[in-house]
């Protein structure tokens, strides 16, 4: 398999494929294409790398599958549901509606909070609508967490999967933007941030020398 990713410093959705082909623990290249350049540019054209335009693709073999949902429901078919979502009706039922919920939402904190794993702004400065989504993500964590948390591990259902996959880059915009949390929602960032494949992500965006003023502002 290969993965065809962003930057690792910027690109949240990179790394929420990242995350599913490293969690799925098969083998994959990585094929890491920096932002605003005219590689990506050359590769939003050539459908044989990115098929819609946007980053993260899976290739397995000559399948493409891109949309970080699509390809996570692509390794749970290859590796088995159990390593994404948790087995428990309820859980699983809670962990696929929250995870909807982030692929399709929370606009405003996409928007006035980029990912930028090297960064930190204190006391950054968060509009009503942020707080908004910030509250609804915090609420929706608590919810997972004291309902199901408590069944083997630190991570919103237990043991790290899906779910916990789709909130990372939440997660590192949460710590970039000093962003005041509830104390089970600050407990959950600090144990994903402590995953050793998170720890792996940040190491290899502390890596990478490009940098966008876009985002580094
Ligand atoms: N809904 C898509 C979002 C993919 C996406 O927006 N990727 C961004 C990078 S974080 C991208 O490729 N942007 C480049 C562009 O749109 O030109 C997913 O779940 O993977």
């Amino acid at each position: 398999m290969k993965l065809v990713i962003g930057n690792k410093r910027y690109s949240s959705w990179s790394l929420r494929g990242w995350l599913a082909a490293k969690q799925s623990r098969l083998a994959f290249d990585e094929i890491v294409i920096p932002m605003d350049t005219p590689a990506f540019t050359a590769a939003k054209a050539d459908a044989s790398l990115m098929p819609s335009g946007k980053v993260p693709v899976l290739w397995d073999g000559d399948t493409a599958v891109w949309e970080s949902l699509a390809i996570i429901e692509w390794l749970a078919d290859r590796t088995g549901r159990d390593r994404f979502w948790p087995k428990d009706d309820a859980a699983r039922g809670l962990a696929r509606a929250i995870a909807a919920e982030m692929h399709a939402g929370f606009v405003d904190l996409r928007r006035h909070c980029p990912m930028n794993t090297g960064r930190t702004y204190p006391s950054f400065a968060l509009t009503p609508e942020v707080e908004r989504d910030i509250g609804r993500i915090d609420a929706l964590w608590r919810e997972a967490l004291h309902g199901f948390g408590g069944e083997g591990g630190p991570f919103l259902f237990g043991a790290f999967g899906a779910a916990d996959i789709m909130y990372a880059p939440v997660v590192t915009r949460f710590r970039t933007y000093d962003v005041p949390l509830s104390e089970t929602a600050e407990v959950y960032v600090n144990a994903v941030l402590a995953h050793p494949f998170m720890q792996e992500w940040y190491a290899g965006a502390e890596a990478e020398d490009w940098r966008l003023d876009r985002i580094e502002f």
